[in-house]
């Protein structure tokens, strides 16, 4: 029997391939009331993301996370996808789940005692589970704190590559290579590149510390399929023209023509 794609990890292989890269954009319950958090995502719609992600470290449960997810799908057609950093980050009126396993924590809980609890919750949610390996590398954030993470140091790409192949080896179709909301800086086009020759194939999402179009195109030019905004676009006072600026960056076909990441990223 094969195993079967469900339809938010098609609709995000397929951006990826038509487009040399997809944007998502990452909204924390606990950053807004889910009313904003609706306008949010209705503006990144505008600007060209390719789908809302929903989830934090802290606080990003029950009510709120259910009322944050229904005024983003009452403002857009975009898949919602989870990304719970427990067992309580789940809800069923999302369309899909990051399901994860922290690869690097110390905390069995996070490797797989959360997704147990979590997997019979998820089924019967009916929400498609993406399976992803999430591996957290300098400086960590508040994630890496909670998720009681080994930091992966920036300056060993050969050990966030390490693990990629190994989520892989393990059945991982996603990895996500993560340097906390909020990083000084997004994580090295070194490592990204060399996490995505170990990979060859599946899909490379990389987050934390991505701030402008031109730095979301230097991760895609590493070999990023997928970028991932949260606080820039929680910060931004033109949610749309933001995400307009990154997703042209970084996309194949945009207004402008073809994007020189892409370009790059068919090189390397
Ligand atoms: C965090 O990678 C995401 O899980 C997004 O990070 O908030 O720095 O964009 P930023």
């Amino acid at each position: 029997m094969r195993f079967e794609i469900g339809r938010v990890e098609e609709r995000l292989i397929r951006s990826v391939e038509s487009n040399g890269a997809a944007h998502l954009t990452l909204i924390d319950p606990d950053s807004q009331k889910p009313s904003q958090a609706g306008i949010m995502a209705e503006a990144a719609a505008e600007g060209g993301t390719d789908g809302i992600m929903v989830g934090g470290s802290v606080g990003a449960t029950g009510s709120l996370l259910q009322e944050t997810v229904k005024a983003i799908k009452e403002r857009t057609d975009l898949p919602v996808i989870l990304f719970p950093s427990s067992v309580a980050g789940l809800c069923d009126n999302a369309d899909a789940v990051f399901f994860m396993s922290l690869l690097n924590s110390r905390s069995t809980s996070y490797i797989i005692e959360n997704q147990a609890m979590g997997a019979p919750i998820v089924m019967r949610y009916g929400i498609e589970p993406i399976p992803m390996a999430y591996i957290i590398v300098e400086p960590g954030g508040t994630v890496g704190w909670v998720g009681d993470a080994r930091l992966i140091p920036r300056r060993k790409p050969e050990v966030a590559a390490a693990y990629a192949l190994a989520g892989k080896f393990m059945g991982m179709r996603l990895v996500y290579l993560e340097a906390g909301s909020g990083a000084d800086s997004p994580i090295d086009a070194r490592m990204i590149s060399m996490v995505k020759s170990a990979l060859r194939g599946g899909l490379l999402v990389v987050g934390g510390g991505i701030r402008t179009g031109s730095a979301a195109a230097e991760v895609v030019k590493a070999g990023a399929d997928v970028v991932v905004t949260g606080t820039a676009v929680e910060r931004s006072a033109d949610v749309t023209s933001f995400v307009r600026e990154v997703a042209g960056a970084i996309k194949w076909k945009t207004a402008s023509g073809v994007s020189w990441a892409i370009t790059e990223k068919k090189k390397a």
